[in-house]
């Protein structure tokens, strides 16, 4: 997968992007990632990206002219592989089955807005526009940095083990279950001892009952979501017992 970042503070991606599972993804080649500023860009003397905005009001507004030469000169605008992504507080929400669907793309590039925002014509040259959540930053760093995380731990290759996603919150579409490791037992509280069984039919069940009754008491608006078949609807109605009797 080849990805593209156009932001003014490219040092920001370096730690990220360099570091840790995406780090080495890059090193084996599955990825290839360039941040380019699209400050370069900009023709005025001072280098300047923004401007105040017509109509008045507090803030500065991102100039379309450096964003579109730099998506222009890094990118082929008519590759219908290329998916240009804008991050801003606008954008779909962005969730685990967009992750699924970004990771199938060969080409992404993010465009990192700063300021007040970008002018409403650099919308004519992007694909797709995402926000991370409904609250404000002060860039599109972090947001461009989150997707890509999430993207490209889905790519194969990336992580070792395929089945470490599978089992992920929100990738089977529920909270995913309790984890535990050793000591068995630390300052008095135990391991479940179903875990300590060996027997694989009763963890996994064990395990997804726990992750329904875990995204009932938290999230339950992701049941409403979740396609259940016989098995999840008999766990849920035991959970939901069980919660009435400690009522
Ligand atoms: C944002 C978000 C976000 C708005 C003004 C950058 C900032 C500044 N982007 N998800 N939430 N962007 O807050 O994506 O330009």
């Amino acid at each position: 997968m080849e990805i593209k970042v156009f932001s003014l503070f490219p040092e920001m991606f370096t730690g990220p992007l360099g570091s840790s599972l995406l780090g080495k993804a890059r090193e084996k080649g599955i990825l290839s990632v360039e941040v380019i500023n699209f400050r370069d860009y900009s023709t005025n003397k001072h280098k300047a990206v923004d401007d105040y905005p017509f109509g008045g009001g507090a803030g500065m507004v991102l100039q379309p002219e450096p964003i579109v030469s730099a998506l222009r000169d890094k990118l082929d605008l008519n590759d219908a592989e290329q998916e240009i992504i804008l991050l801003s507080p606008q954008g779909k929400v962005f969730d685990q089955e967009a992750a699924r669907q970004l990771s199938q793309k060969k080409k992404l590039a993010f465009v990192c807005g700063h300021y007040e925002g970008f002018d409403e014509r650099i919308r004519s040259f992007v694909t797709q526009e995402y926000s991370i959540g409904d609250y404000v930053l002060t860039g599109g760093e972090l947001p461009a940095m989150v997707m890509i995380d999430s993207i490209c731990r889905l790519v194969p290759g990336v992580i070792k083990e395929q089945e470490s996603y599978e089992e992920d919150s929100f990738y089977q579409g529920l909270l995913e279950y309790p984890h535990y490791t050793r000591p068995q037992n630390f300052e008095g509280m135990e391991v479940p001892e179903i875990l300590l069984s060996g027997h694989h039919e009763n963890i996994r069940r064990w395990r997804r009952k726990e992750s329904l009754r875990r995204t009932l008491l938290r999230r339950p608006d992701l049941l409403q979501k979740y396609e259940h078949d016989k098995e999840s609807l008999k766990m849920l109605a035991e959970i939901e017992a069980e919660l009435a009797e400690t009522e």
